[in-house]
């Protein structure tokens, strides 16, 4: 079956009690049972609830995934699948990632004795070098948030399931519309629903898809463990949101490349991240392993003073953190999202002061163009 064909049916069979085509919101903490140890299945909405089943099913069917789970946000969601690394072990991750990811590593997991290195995952070389005899897992993010640096997933795959370690890979950029990591190697694919998946600003949610059975036995005892659950009125929303995911994500990706172009040929922009671009260094690497570019586009302005005035000179697009709305949203990463990031680690990566990141909506695309420039004017 199709992409959108599975995104409308998996997980959505009428409801077995009325009949209903949406999955209905089960606003419920409890479920009656019929005697002692007699039940229908529920016994507890921690631990399972039939919108949350729905929306499992769903997402797993879409990554091509056996098992799939639904979080309270993308943190937890990655949170969680951490919880497979114990004290003592190590994780390579990618040298680039949201902010909170590498908050998560540097301010919590460490105080577990979980040990982590960064490392340009881009850079197949460096990469192996940095293995050592307790790496357990390798975390990356392709593309990164913000500087949109790709990761070769199949070959990293390859090399770390050589030396003993699990991959996961975030996913929250491409969405699995344009990108399905288990299907190039990966073992756990994790994504921020609050982006793309749910695609309306309006539910912060988190997912971990993967195929191998006992540490999928793992994440489901951490999630009724430690109870960070997505809520089932996020659930239907996420569910509702994945249905028009396919359109919405053609959309975004024909408006991305209209921007990223735009930007590209503009005097007042000095570099573009975008892998859509022919001039992005691994643009061959991402036409070969997705199936778009997807809506995030970053550009150099050249300072602060540059970047404040068009992130506070635009009118369309709105200053805000987050990303893969319907909404074009505009941010300053140095400042928001990837403040806890050492300034510099920052420098390093190209954070500067005068990068400025849009995610681009789905609005028609002359008016998100003639917005920016406007605000670069
Ligand atoms: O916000 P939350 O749902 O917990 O997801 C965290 C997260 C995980 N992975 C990636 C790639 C992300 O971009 C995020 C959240 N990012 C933003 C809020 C942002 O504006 O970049």
């Amino acid at each position: 079956m199709g992409f959108s064909t599975i995104a409308i049916h998996a997980g959505n069979e009428p409801d077995p009690a009325t009949g209903a085509v949406s999955v209905p919101i089960y606003q419920t903490s409890t479920y009656a049972q019929d005697g002692l140890g007699r039940h229908k299945g529920y016994e507890y909405a921690r631990t399972q609830n039939p919108t949350r089943t729905a929306l499992e099913k769903n997402i797993a069917a879409l990554e091509n995934a056996r098992f799939g789970f639904a979080f309270a946000s993308g943190m937890s969601a990655i949170d969680s699948v951490l919880k497979l690394v114990k004290a003592g072990e190590h994780v390579l991750l990618g040298d680039n990632t949201y902010g909170g990811t590498f908050r998560l590593f540097d301010r919590v997991l460490r105080n577990y004795g979980v040990e982590f290195d960064l490392v340009d995952s881009s850079d197949l070389s460096e990469f192996e070098n940095a293995f050592k005899p307790n790496t357990k897992m390798v975390f990356v993010e392709t593309p990164t948030n913000p500087v949109m640096t790709v990761t070769d997933l199949a070959a990293v795959a390859e090399l770390s399931h050589a030396r003993g370690a699990k991959v996961v890979c975030d996913n929250t950029f491409m969405s699995p519309y344009f990108q399905r990591p288990l299907d190039l190697g990966c073992d756990i694919v994790v994504h921020s629903t609050t982006k793309y998946l749910n695609g309306h600003s309006d539910s912060v949610g988190g997912f971990a898809a993967l195929n191998d059975e006992k540490d999928a036995e793992w994440i489901g005892f951490i999630q009724n463990s430690i109870g960070a659950i997505l809520s089932p009125m996020d659930s239907f929303l996420v569910l509702r949101g994945t249905k028009t995911l396919a359109v919405r994500m053609e959309a975004h990706d024909r408006n991305g490349r209209q921007v990223a172009n735009f930007l590209a040929e503009h005097p007042r922009v000095e570099k573009v991240y975008y892998p859509g671009l022919a001039s992005h260094p691994q643009h061959e690497l991402a036409k070969r392993q997705q199936s778009g570019f997807g809506g995030m586009v970053a550009f150099e302005t050249g300072s602060l003073e540059n970047a404040k005035k068009v992130l506070e000179g635009v009118k369309l697009c709105t200053l805000g953190e987050s990303l893969g709305g319907v909404e074009s949203l505009i941010s300053h990463p140095a400042s928001m999202t990837h403040a806890s990031v050492p300034e510099e680690r920052r420098s390093q990566l190209g954070i500067t002061d005068g990068l400025v990141r849009i995610s681009v909506g789905i609005e028609d695309a002359e008016d998100i163009i003639a917005d920016l420039d406007q605000a670069l004017a």
